[in-house]
């Protein structure tokens, strides 16, 4: 058997590494190098600089295209440069559609840094495919879904939006940073493009900032290769490694990830002080059905609202829990809480985020891989009596 025919967790620990031929290291090195010794000019043992290609950045890319189930990785230096190299095989009249809940950071590269460039844009709400459908256009060139959704944990049908796009020659991209390819495989599901924040879930560990596209596409692969090494947004061989450290655990810390957002989201839901929960692994999500097809479990991630609809309610909560930390970004292992009205999704119009559902009493948890008694028990204090932040221990 092929490495590449084994089963996750075992690409996770070995996919797109051998032991370093010189050494025997287990780990690849980190070739901490911008350039490559030529015997003569052009002749060199497959690396010539290191903005175009690096030892270490190359064992990344065939880890995390083995576990998309890829045949190519470009492993980008964040998130948000793996999607604006997707962005940017776009021309002055292409029309992109994407969904009205995602990461403010995607709406703020599509509508403020494209916009001006010609780039037109649509979001809307995904749930239904004939509103999606109706909205494209000659000119559509790109459907973006992100799911589940950033912050709203919305679940959109990929499978049945591939369909549709592909049946008129629009590129399907998929940001899976929430699910991770444990969980969910856009490229199987009919995507042409899986992009993700590899600061999220696959690093695992709140110390990296990183981004990867994945294809089967061989133009696509060209494409994205072109643009990483004529616009240069490459990670570094030190980022790369902390990476592929990151990706050898995911399959555990996501089982642990889902096991705790799980416990978490019964909790609020049969809790007196909170509103309205949003977790697709509870049967009251709409997208509940959808997901257990879609995915192989419900991810780590739980947003809610409480009771009180005031923002003060939120905004005293959020400051008050001890093991929570009030903090952006999401998937390390320790548990965070975010207010995306102010932090995460500040860069969304007022009026279009209200539209969009996400309120201003809106409160994210990244749930971590802690003991969930500890996570449950810093929830219950807070909810309690919102007090202000102590400092875990204190
Ligand atoms: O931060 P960066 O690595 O550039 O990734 C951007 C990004 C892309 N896609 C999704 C779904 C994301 O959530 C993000 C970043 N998100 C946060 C920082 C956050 O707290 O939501």
């Amino acid at each position: 058997m092929s490495k590449n025919e084994a089963r996750f967790g075992t690409l996770a620990v070995h996919a797109g590494q051998q032991p370093d031929p010189t050494t025997g290291a287990v780990m690849p090195p980190i070739y901490q190098t911008s350039t490559y010794a030529q015997s003569a000019p052009g002749e060199h043992q497959g690396h010539e600089y290191a903005r175009v290609t690096n030892p270490t950045r190359d064992a990344l890319e065939g880890n995390l295209a083995a576990l998309e189930g890829a045949r190519e990785a470009i492993a980008f230096s964040s998130g948000v440069a793996a999607t604006d190299a997707v962005l940017r095989s776009l021309r002055p009249g292409d029309h992109v559609v994407a969904s009205n809940d995602l990461y403010g950071g995607t709406y703020r590269l599509m509508r403020e840094v494209l916009g001006p460039f010609g780039i037109q844009s649509d979001f809307i709400d995904m749930a239904d495919p004939d509103r999606v459908e109706a909205v494209f256009r000659p000119e559509t060139k790109l459907l973006w879904l992100e799911t589940p959704t950033n912050p709203l944990l919305r679940v959109v049908d990929i499978a049945e939006l591939s369909r549709r796009a592909k049946a008129r020659g629009i590129t399907v991209a998929v940001d899976n940073t929430f699910a991770t390819p444990y969980l969910q495989r856009p490229l199987e599901l009919g995507a042409d493009l899986v992009v993700h924040s590899t600061t999220k879930y696959l690093g695992g560990h709140s110390d990296v900032i990183g981004g990867v596209v994945c294809t089967n596409n061989e133009s696509w692969n060209e494409k994205l290769r072109f643009l990483i090494k004529s616009a240069g947004a490459v990670p570094g061989p030190m980022d790369c490694f902390l990476l592929l450290r990151g990706t050898k655990t995911l399959h555990l810390r996501m089982q642990r990830h889902c096991e705790n957002a799980g416990r978490i989201a019964d909790y609020l839901e049969a809790h007196p002080a909170v509103g309205r929960v949003y977790y697709p692994g509870l049967a009251s999500h709409p997208g509940h059905e959808l997901a257990a097809r879609q995915m192989s479990g419900f991810g780590g991630m739980v947003s809610f609202q409480l009771s009180d609809p005031s923002m003060q309610a939120a905004l005293k909560l959020l400051s008050g829990t001890r093991v929570f930390l009030l903090a952006e970004s999401l998937g390390g292992v320790e548990s965070l809480i975010n207010h995306p009205a102010t932090m995460t999704h500040a860069s969304i119009p007022k009026d279009e985020r209200i539209a969009a559902g996400l309120e201003d009493n809106l409160i994210r948890l990244s749930v971590g891989v802690e003991d969930c008694d500890d996570l449950l028990e810093d929830l219950e204090q807070v909810l309690a009596s919102p007090t202000r932040r102590k400092g875990y221990g204190t």
